[in-house]
């Protein structure tokens, strides 16, 4: 039976981010495939790596100034083995086939870690949110979702936010599936406080992301009082990984956009972290003006020449990159092991490179795959899903408690079986292997479909 990269890579050269997703699954599951004949048998491997249905549209829509314009959207809906296809939407010019499958596969591994009964999906479109009025935004959700709608549903396929996607646009998107359907159910999650949506969700990744990294130090008898911080991006993710962190005591340093990022020396406080709040989700402006604002900081552009990222390169005893795919290459992960770090928690989905993980093994890095310690924020959309069936809404307590839950188990969950086959603290392998392992026993009871 042919090598199952070689398969896809000769079927879909250029998808290069998913075959790098394929790559890192299949190594780390090697064994349980060799002890386990009937997976390889049942051509799991095969069935994996095909998305059960792929949907791709035209999305037409007006700018402001009444010209037309064209986007692509696209829904893969991966596997739905142990539940309903779940996962974001993602609205970013690089979005294509090939970036989607990644993160729908991944999706697939981190809903089975969250206990919750999730099937992986992820979808989005190449259209660029930056620079739109509210107006261009809503009128381009309103026609992807012309489409969208008659592929998804609350028993189907429940999507959500991730890059370029956030309250504003799942609002017009729920609005206009609400119309068309003449439905209100929770279709989608990430949806407004008072028209169904969860407390937490919004705070869920980061904050998850920080309680994994608890976790992980805690094998270590080390907790994150005290300890220096790199955080990327400045989005969804890395402001609530800011938040959680400043909570528990860390100093936070550093965070980004695309355009460049600040190092604050004096720490990013709650003060400082408010402002970054409005800069980004209200005036939506660049990071930039952190520096302008604070005279501790230092901005320094994106510099394409460099073939590393400087704001890896300081002190520090965590790392927690929160921006986006492939941010780590193999000399920022060496620098960041050169600086002190000791414990690398994921926020972003894939942001390490293979050789950059390789790096933090080899020097024995406590190291939270994105597929673990991102898994809060499907979590919390996995109950958001519970409370809209049973139309109620849970305390911010109650929430905040079972999320602490869930990220304690999906620990504990990678720690056992990284140990089972002879991984002992590699989260990478456990994670893999225990996602892998539920998604695909529930394919063979399920029979060939
Ligand atoms: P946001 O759109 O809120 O923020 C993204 C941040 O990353 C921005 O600061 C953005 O900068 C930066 N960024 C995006 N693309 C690039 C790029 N190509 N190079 C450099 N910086 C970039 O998204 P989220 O915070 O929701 O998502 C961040 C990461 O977390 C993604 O990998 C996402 O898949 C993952 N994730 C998100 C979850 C969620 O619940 N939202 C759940 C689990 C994982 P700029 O504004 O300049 O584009
Ligand atoms: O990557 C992710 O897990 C997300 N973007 C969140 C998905 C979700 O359905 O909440």
């Amino acid at each position: 039976m042919a090598d199952i990269l070689d398969v896809i890579k000769d079927r879909d050269p250029q998808e290069k981010e998913f075959h790098q997703a394929v790559s890192e699954v299949m190594e780390s599951v090697k064994p349980v495939l060799d002890q386990n004949p009937i997976y390889r048998q049942a051509r799991i491997p095969e069935r994996l790596v095909e998305p059960e249905r792929v949907i791709m549209f035209r999305v037409p829509w007006t700018d402001d100034q009444g010209n037309i314009q064209v986007n692509r959207g696209f829904r893969i809906e991966m596997n739905s083995a142990i539940g309903p296809y779940k996962g974001g939407l993602r609205f970013h010019p690089s979005v294509n086939l090939g970036i989607l499958k990644f993160l729908a596969f991944e999706q697939v591994f981190k809903n089975a870690l969250t206990t919750l009964p999730m099937g992986g999906g992820k979808g989005g479109s190449d259209f660029d949110p930056k620079g739109k009025s509210d107006y261009e935004v809503m009128r381009f959700c309103q026609s992807f979702m012309s489409e969208l709608f008659r592929h998804i549903g609350p028993n189907t396929d429940v999507p959500a936010g991730d890059i370029g996607v956030g309250a504003r646009e799942i609002g017009y998107l729920f609005g206009m599936y609400k119309k068309l359907r003449n439905e209100f159910t929770g279709v989608l999650t990430g949806k407004g406080l008072n028209w169904g949506g969860s407390l937490i969700r919004p705070e869920a990744t980061g904050y998850g992301s920080v309680y994994f990294a608890a976790e992980m130090l805690a094998t270590r008898s080390e907790t994150l009082e005290g300890k220096t911080c790199l955080v990327s991006g400045s989005g969804n993710v890395a402001q609530f990984t800011v938040e959680k962190l400043i909570e528990l005591g860390a100093s936070v340093v550093t965070m980004s956009d695309s355009s460049g990022y600040i190092y604050d020396e004096s720490g990013i406080d709650a003060q400082k972290l408010d402002y970054v709040k409005m800069l980004k989700n209200v005036r939506r402006g660049r990071i930039k003006e952190y520096a302008e604002k604070y005279s501790s900081a230092v901005y320094t552009a994106v510099d394409s020449a460099l073939d590393y990222n400087p704001l890896w390169n300081h002190k520090a005893d965590c790392a927690f990159p929160s921006a986006t795919q492939n941010e780590i290459n193999s000399r920022d992960a060496q620098h960041l092991v050169d600086n002190g770090v000791v414990m690398v928690c994921e926020g972003a989905n894939m942001p390490t490179m293979p050789e950059g993980i390789h790096v933090f093994k080899e020097h024995k890095i406590l190291y939270g795959p994105g597929k673990a310690a991102n898994a809060g924020g499907v979590s919390v959309s996995g109950l958001e899903m519970t409370q809209n069936s049973m139309r109620l809404s849970w305390t911010r307590e109650e929430v905040d408690s079972r999320l602490k839950l869930i990220m304690k188990t999906i620990h504990q969950t990678c720690v056992d079986a990284a140990e089972q086959y002879g991984k002992p603290g590699d989260y990478e392998a456990g994670a893999n292997i225990a996602g892998f392992v539920k998604v695909v026993d529930a394919m063979l009871d399920q029979g060939l479909v």
